[in-house]
């Protein structure tokens, strides 16, 4: 077999980092990025790293054997149309999303797909336990793989494992709803550290453990601790995510980018303001939210539409739910809505695009844009918050930053809202407009300085770091 040899750091996530796609002319499959934010964080992480990298290649029954690219070795897993339908689409998207978002919609128990999402994490065990060398570390990601850290554990108990929950741990009562809830405390058990990206789902975590397994109290601090299960300890802990800051920051200043936004500027019109929302299309976000603040400020007359232009870039996600579909149309009736209003001919007043932008197009508009609209009703972070803040070291633009979204607890000097609050969403809006230009300075200098000495690096170091000391400390308890 045709195998990479194996690798002494792998990580594994649902996708891999790049998408086989099938172009609808018969030419042959591409590989393209895939898309999201764990991608953007873990690739800049590998890339410098080296190592594997386990995953779907994002196409239902295609069996691909590992192959080299780009100096990662990459290890598909195959998922048939029906595990796509039932473990990603139903049970990762939603069971978990939901019921780890607040339960925004009622999350769906469904047994079957229980059971495909333990036979698929299965899988995703055994080719890490194939990918790694012996004593190898394996970083596990997200929600779609948490019985994999115990599964793996069982098939190869040499290894360092971590794990990693990039969206929002939830609330005990409502994590407890789930019918499988021991299973997937005792799933993440496996690990040597699971790290969350903030101090609350790791208390969270730590509580339930104790609650499920009759543990004894664990011992820590606020935002983490150790679980003792007796002849293993499991570390727990906070770790925000962040992005490869300073890349962003250079690429921002280049005269491309910079000739190409006051390009886009002048496209919508040259506006006094430019405000911009960039997100996956999905109910967590708040779009609904922030159009709907932007239509009573213009209906109100305290906002001009012959001022202010709105940009909206919204990636497509997880079409084939219902819960989606529903929310496209709901955003695309407010976006048609507003510009039935208030625009002019010829001058939309909401630029909307259900499309994905590339790197560049999306940092030219970080770039031109005065204000950044991030209004979730519940984020694990958000990166596209700490994007929009590396895209403005000169200190210009504003922020208008949910208290929902994880990046709230670092970005204290946005202008924090309560999205539930549309009357504080709109003052939020009418602020970053209006501010004091030294304030608003004061603001973004002192939140950009804050995401360039906390970028995805540290991120990575802190947690393997600690990982490696978590492992050392099981080897040392279990004395194998
Ligand atoms: P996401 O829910 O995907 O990530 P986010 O953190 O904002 O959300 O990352 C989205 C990424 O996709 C960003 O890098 C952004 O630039 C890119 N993107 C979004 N829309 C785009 C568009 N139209 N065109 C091009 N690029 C676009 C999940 C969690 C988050 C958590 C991350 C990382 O839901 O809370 O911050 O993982 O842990």
């Amino acid at each position: 077999m045709n195998e990479p040899h194996s690798d002494d750091f792998v990580v594994v996530a649902n996708r891999l980092p790049v998408d086989l796609e099938t172009p609808a002319d018969g030419s042959p499959p591409v590989w393209r990025r895939s898309p999201g934010g764990l991608v953007t964080a873990m690739e800049t992480v590998l890339r410098s790293s080296g190592g594997a990298w386990v995953g779907w290649p994002g196409t239902p029954d295609v069996a691909l054997e590992p192959f080299e690219e780009d100096g990662l070795s990459l290890y598909p897993v195959e998922l048939s149309a029906q595990e796509v339908e039932e473990y990603y689409e139903g049970f990762s998207n939603d069971t978990l999303w939901p019921l780890y978002h607040d339960a925004l919609i009622p999350p769906t128990f469904d047994r079957r797909w229980w059971r495909t999402y333990r036979d698929v994490n299965k899988r995703f065990a055994e080719a890490a336990a194939r990918a790694a060398a012996p004593g190898a570390t394996v970083w596990v990601h997200d929600y779609q793989l948490q019985l994999v850290p115990r599964m793996l554990r069982d098939l190869r108990p040499d290894l360092t494992i971590g794990f990693f929950l990039h969206i929002p741990f939830p609330p005990t009562e409502l994590f407890l709803q789930l019918p499988w809830r021991t299973a997937i405390v005792d799933g993440l058990l496996g690990a040597d550290l699971v790290g969350f990206h903030l101090p609350g789902g790791a208390q969270n975590f730590v509580y339930l453990a104790n609650r499920l397994f009759g543990l004894p109290a664990p011992r820590g601090t606020s935002s983490g601790g150790t679980i003792d299960l007796g002849d293993r300890k499991v570390r727990v802990g906070a770790y925000p995510i962040s992005i490869d800051s300073a890349h962003l920051r250079d690429r921002s200043r280049e005269k491309a980018i910079r000739d190409r936004a006051a390009e886009i500027r002048r496209d919508l019109g040259d506006p006094e303001v430019m405000l911009l929302g960039v997100d996956r299309l999905d109910y967590t976000k708040g779009i609904d939210v922030r159009l709907e603040a932007l239509h009573e400020l213009f209906a109100e007359g305290t906002l001009d539409p012959e001022k202010v232009v709105m940009v909206q870039l919204a990636t497509p996600s997880r079409e084939r739910l219902t819960a989606y579909a529903q929310l496209r149309d709901q955003v695309e009736r407010e976006v048609g809505r507003i510009n039935g209003e208030f625009a002019r001919l010829g001058s939309p007043v909401v630029h909307y695009l259900h499309s994905s932008v590339d790197r560049d197009e999306l940092l030219a508009m970080y770039t031109g844009a005065d204000v950044m609209l991030v209004t979730p009703l519940r984020d694990g972070m958000n990166l596209v918050a700490k994007e929009f803040i590396a895209c403005h070291g000169d200190g210009s633009g504003s922020l208008v930053l949910s208290e929902f979204a994880g990046a709230a607890a670092e970005l204290r000097r946005a202008l924090l809202v309560n999205p539930h609050d549309l009357e504080g969403v709109k003052r939020a809006i009418v602020e970053a407009i209006e501010e004091d230009p030294a304030e608003r300075m004061r603001r973004m200098k002192t939140m950009h300085a804050h995401v360039m000495e906390h970028d995805v690096a540290r991120w990575s170091r802190t947690f393997l770091e600690d990982l490696q000391a978590a492992s050392g400390a099981r080897v040392g308890v279990s004395g194998s």
